[in-house]
C-alpha cells in the first residue's frame, strides 16, 4: 500500500478513537426515549466531515452471533463487522475520493469504460434483489433466546429442552400471500418460524398462527396458493383470499373450509406478532434417551395474551402504515418491552392408530381442543433485540421443517412429508445454490463436520482430501457417532405393509365439524367478526355460482352464519348437505375473557394549544413509561412543548400525522379548539363532524377509538371534547376525572382486557 492509501486508513482509525460520538445508548440509559430512531447517532445539521470508524448498531440491535460457516465460535467478534475503517473503499478494499461522478473524457465528454468503480458500483446495485419467498415474503423478524424448564425432558433427548438449558433463537413472522412489499396487517394467516441455534444442531419450528392447515396433503399446496395469490392476468388483488379464485378453490376443496374461517375469524387480523399464538401444525414425535416415542403438537403461548385488530382498524393501517407489525414489534423491543412467548406441547401415546379421542392426529386439517390435552409449557422464548440488518438476516434466513436435532421426528402426516421436501429446495433458488446454511444467519452454533463441497459461494475452506466415506487418507475421518454421543436416529417406526395408492385415509373425509367447534367456541362479538368477514370477501368475489357454493359449505358449517352471510350478499340460505353434528365449544379459542399485561402498547396523549400547565403531561409520559409502554404526544403542531416550568415536552404526532389505528388509547389534556390549518382540502380528516368547536381531526381520533372499542380518557376540559365529537352520553370505557393520574389507572387497567367487549354490537 502506498503512503496515500495505507495511511489514510490508519489515519482514520486513529481519529475514530478521539472522536466522541453522542451515541444514542448513553441517552437511553438516562431516560426511556420513544422508539423508532433511525441510528445510534445523533445527526448534525451539516454534513460531518471529520471522518470516523462506523457507528455502532442501536443498543437494541444485533447481527447473528459470530461463527464461522462451519459453526465454529468466532474468537474474533470483529468478524461479524462488515464495514470498518473511516473511508469509502472499492468491494476489495481500495480507499477512494469520488462517488459523485463518472470518470468522463471531459467535462461535458462520454463516460468511459475504464471507470472500475462505477462499473462495479452499478453492477452490484443491478443484482441486489433475490427472489421473494414464493409464499410468506412479508416478514420481520428478531433475535431472541429460549429458556427450557425440563418439563419435556422425559419425552425427548433433545438438548436443548433439558432443564435450565437456554439456546439463542432467532424469529420470522409473516403473512402468506402477500408480495415483500404489501401491507402487514391484511387479512390472512401468519407465519411463525423459529430457529433454534442449539448444541446438537439448528432445529427449526417453522409453524403458523393458526393450527390448521389448509390442505391434507403437500400436493394441493400449489393448487390452494395459485387460488390465494392474485389473479395471474392482472396480478390483482394483493395480499388477500377477497378475491375469485380463492373462494372457488375453498369451496370445491372443502378440506380448506376450517382453515378459511379461523382466516374469517379475528385470528386473520392480529393486533401484533406479539399477540398471536403459534402452532407447529403437525403432529411430531418426541424420542427420549430410552428410545420411547410420544406424539406431540407443538404450541407458543404469548405472555401478552392473543389480540386482534378491528378490520376497520387493518384497513386503515394497510394504507396508513403498510408496516405496522413489522414497527409494533422492532418499536417494543426497542422500547425494552421484550415479548415473550411459552412453548407447550399437547402430548398424545405414539398408538399404532395416531388417533386421539376420535381426532387423526395425522390429519393437518384437524387440531385437538385443549380441553382434550392441556398444553404443558415445556420452556419460554424472550425476543430482545432487532436485526442488525433486513436482507442479510430476516431475508436471508432459511427455514427447513426438516431441520430436526436428535429427540425430535417427522410423523407420516403427508402435509408434513411434502415440506420435508420442499423447504431445501426452495432455497436454491432463493438463495442461488446449495451453500445457504453457510450465511451467517443460518450458520449452526454446532461443529459442522460434513462432506457436502464447493458449489455456489462456497464460504468453508475445507481442508483434507477425503471427502468421501470410507476413506482411510484422512484418517478415516469424520466418524460416524457412537452410543456415546447423541446422535439423529430416525426412529424405527413401523410402516403399514400396503399398496402404492393416490388416496387418503377415511378419517379425512370430515371437513365440517371441526370448523363448527371453532365458530361454536366464539364470543357473540367474535362471531359476528366471521359473519362480516365472509360477507365483505364473498361480497368482493364477482361470480355469483362462488358465493352460492361458498354457501352451502357454510351450511354445512352453522346454519346462523349461513343466514347472516347469505342476507349480507343477498341470497338464500342453502340447507346442509352433511349431517350437522353437535360439537362441544372450546373455551380456550375466544380472545375475550381475561386480562394480560400491557407491555409496549401505544398511549396517545393529545394536548390542546391552550394547556398553559403541563405538569400534567410530563406526569403521565413519566408514568406510561415507568409501566413499560410507550407515551406519544399528540398537538396541533410538532416540537416541543412548553410551560416555563420544567423540561420541554417533544410531540411526536400532530393531528395532520396521527391516525387513532396507531394508539391502543387517547387520552385528553383538555379540549384542543378547531385549529388554523383544519382544512379539509389540504387534511381530509379536518372533514370530519366536530360540532365545530373541537379540532374535528382531534374528533375524528376518538370517534374511530371509540369505534374500535378502546378504552379512552381525559382531564380538564376533556369532557366537553368526547360532547363534541358526538359519542354517546356516560359511554362504557371511557373515564374523564381531575385526577390525570387516576385517569391513566383506570384506563390501562381496561387496556389489559383489550378492547372495551361490551361496545361491540352482539
Ligand atoms: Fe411453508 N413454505 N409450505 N408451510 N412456510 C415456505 O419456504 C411449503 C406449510 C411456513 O419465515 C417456503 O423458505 C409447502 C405449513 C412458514 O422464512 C416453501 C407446504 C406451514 C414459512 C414452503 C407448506 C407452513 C413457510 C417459502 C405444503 C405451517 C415462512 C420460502 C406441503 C405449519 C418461513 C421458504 C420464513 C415458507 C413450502 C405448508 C409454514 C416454498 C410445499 C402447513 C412460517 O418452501
Amino acid at each position: 500500500m502506498t503512503d496515500e492509501s495505507g495511511g489514510l486508513v490508519g489515519k482514520a482509525r486513529d481519529i475514530a478513537g478521539e472522536v466522541a460520538h453522542e451515541v444514542k445508548a448513553a441517552v437511553n440509559d438516562a431516560a426511556p426515549l420513544v422508539p423508532g430512531t433511525p441510528g445510534s447517532g445523533t445527526p448534525t445539521l451539516e454534513e460531518p466531515t471529520t471522518p470516523t470508524e462506523p457507528l455502532p448498531p442501536k443498543p437494541a440491535q444485533h447481527g447473528p452471533v459470530p461463527h464461522s460457516p462451519t459453526g465454529a465460535p468466532s474468537k474474533d467478534g470483529e468478524l461479524a463487522a462488515a464495514q470498518q475503517g473511516a473511508y469509502l473503499t472499492t468491494a476489495t478494499g481500495v480507499p477512494l475520493r469520488d462517488t459523485d461522478h463518472s470518470l468522463k473524457a471531459g467535462r461535458r465528454g462520454p463516460t468511459l469504460l475504464q471507470d472500475h468503480h462505477l462499473r462495479e458500483k452499478i453492477m452490484h446495485f443491478d443484482h441486489e434483489r433475490i427472489p421473494e419467498r414464493v409464499v410468506h415474503a412479508r416478514g420481520a423478524a428478531a433475535h431472541g433466546v429460549f429458556r427450557s424448564n425440563g418439563a419435556a425432558s422425559e419425552l425427548t433427548k433433545a438438548a436443548f429442552l433439558a432443564e435450565g438449558a437456554t439456546t439463542p433463537v432467532f424469529t420470522r413472522f409473516s403473512t402468506v400471500l402477500g408480495s415483500r412489499g404489501s401491507a402487514d396487517t391484511v387479512r390472512d394467516t401468519r407465519g411463525f418460524a423459529v430457529k433454534f441455534y442449539t448444541t446438537e444442531g439448528n432445529y427449526d419450528l417453522v409453524g403458523n398462527n393458526i393450527p390448521v392447515f389448509f390442505i391434507q396433503d403437500a400436493i394441493k399446496f400449489p393448487d390452494v396458493i395459485h387460488a390465494g395469490k392474485p389473479h395471474p392476468d392482472v396480478e390483482i388483488p394483493q395480499a388477500q383470499s377477497a378475491h375469485d379464485t380463492f373462494w372457488d378453490f375453498v369451496s370445491l376443496h372443502t378440506e380448506g373450509q376450517h382453515h378459511a374461517l379461523w382466516n374469517m375469524s379475528d385470528r386473520g387480523i392480529p393486533r401484533s406478532y406479539r399477540m398471536m399464538e403459534g402452532f407447529g401444525v403437525h403432529t411430531f414425535r418426541l424420542v427420549n434417551a430410552a428410545g420411547e416415542t410420544t406424539l406431540v403438537k407443538f404450541h407458543w403461548k404469548p405472555r401478552l395474551g392473543v389480540h386482534s385488530l378491528t378490520w376497520e382498524e387493518a384497513q386503515i393501517a394497510a394504507g396508513v402504515d403498510p408496516d405496522f407489525h413489522r414497527r409494533d414489534l422492532a418499536d417494543a423491543i426497542e422500547s425494552g418491552a421484550h415479548p415473550e412467548w411459552d412453548l407447550g406441547v399437547q402430548v398424545f401415546p405414539d398408538t399404532p392408530d395416531q388417533m386421539f379421542e376420535g381426532i387423526d392426529l395425522l390429519d393437518s386439517t384437524k387440531f385437538v381442543p385443549e380441553e382434550l390435552a392441556p398444553v404443558q409449557v415445556i420452556g419460554t422464548m424472550t425476543l430482545n433485540a432487532n436485526p442488525g440488518n433486513y436482507f442479510a438476516e430476516t431475508e436471508q434466513v432459511a427455514f427447513h421443517a426438516g431441520h430436526f436435532v436428535p429427540g425430535i421426528d417427522a410423523t407420516d402426516d403427508p402435509l408434513l412429508q411434502g415440506r420435508l421436501f420442499s423447504y431445501l429446495d426452495t432455497q436454491l433458488t432463493r438463495l442461488g445454490g446449495p451453500n445457504f446454511n453457510q450465511i451467517p444467519i443460518n450458520r449452526p452454533h454446532a461443529p459442522v463436520n460434513d462432506m457436502l463441497r464447493d458449489g455456489f459461494h462456497q464460504h468453508a475452506d475445507h481442508t483434507g482430501i477425503a471427502p468421501y466415506k470410507p476413506n482411510s487418507l484422512d484418517g478415516g475421518c469424520p466418524f460416524l457417532a457412537g452410543e456415546d454421543v447423541s446422535a439423529f436416529i430416525d426412529v424405527p417406526q413401523a410402516v403399514e405393509a400396503a399398496t402404492k395408492v393416490r388416496e387418503s385415509p377415511l378419517t379425512y373425509d370430515d371437513h365440517f365439524s371441526q370448523a363448527r367447534l371453532f365458530y361454536r367456541s366464539m364470543s357473540p362479538a367474535e362471531q359476528s367478526h366471521i359473519a362480516q368477514a365472509y360477507t365483505f370477501e364473498l361480497g368482493k368475489c364477482y361470480e355469483q355460482a362462488i358465493k352460492e357454493r361458498q354457501l352451502l359449505a357454510l351450511a354445512n358449517i352453522d346454519a346462523h352464519l349461513c343466514q347472516l352471510v347469505a342476507d349480507g350478499l343477498g341470497l338464500p340460505a342453502p340447507e346442509p348437505t352433511v349431517a350437522v353434528t353437535d360439537e362441544a365449544p372450546s373455551p380456550a379459542l375466544s380472545q375475550i375473557g381475561d386480562t394480560w399485561p400491557t407491555d409496549g402498547r401505544l398511549i396517545g396523549i393529545v394536548v390542546p394549544d391552550d394547556v398553559t400547565d403541563l405538569s400534567d403531561v410530563r406526569a403521565v409520559r413519566d408514568a406510561v413509561f415507568a409501566a413499560g409502554m410507550v407515551p406519544l404526544v399528540i398537538a396541533s403542531k410538532g416540537g416541543m412543548l412548553t410551560d416555563g416550568n420544567g423540561d420541554p415536552v417533544a410531540v411526536q404526532r400532530t393531528f395532520l400525522t396521527v391516525r387513532s389505528i396507531e394508539l391502543d388509547t387517547v387520552l385528553l389534556a383538555g379540549a384542543p379548539l378547531v385549529g388554523a390549518d383544519a382544512d379539509p382540502s389540504a387534511d381530509a380528516k379536518a372533514g370530519a363532524p366536530s360540532g365545530g368547536v373541537l379540532d374535528p381531526r382531534v374528533s375524528l381520533l376518538l370517534s374511530e377509538a371509540y369505534r374500535h372499542c378502546k378504552a379512552l380518557g381525559g382531564w380538564g376540559d376533556a369532557a366537553a371534547a368526547f360532547e363534541a365529537s358526538g359519542l354517546p352520553a356516560a359511554p362504557a370505557g371511557v373515564y374523564i376525572g381531575d385526577d390525570a393520574l387516576d385517569v391513566l389507572g383506570s384506563v390501562v387497567e381496561l387496556l389489559g382486557s383489550h378492547r372495551v367487549w361490551e361496545r361491540f354490537p352482539a
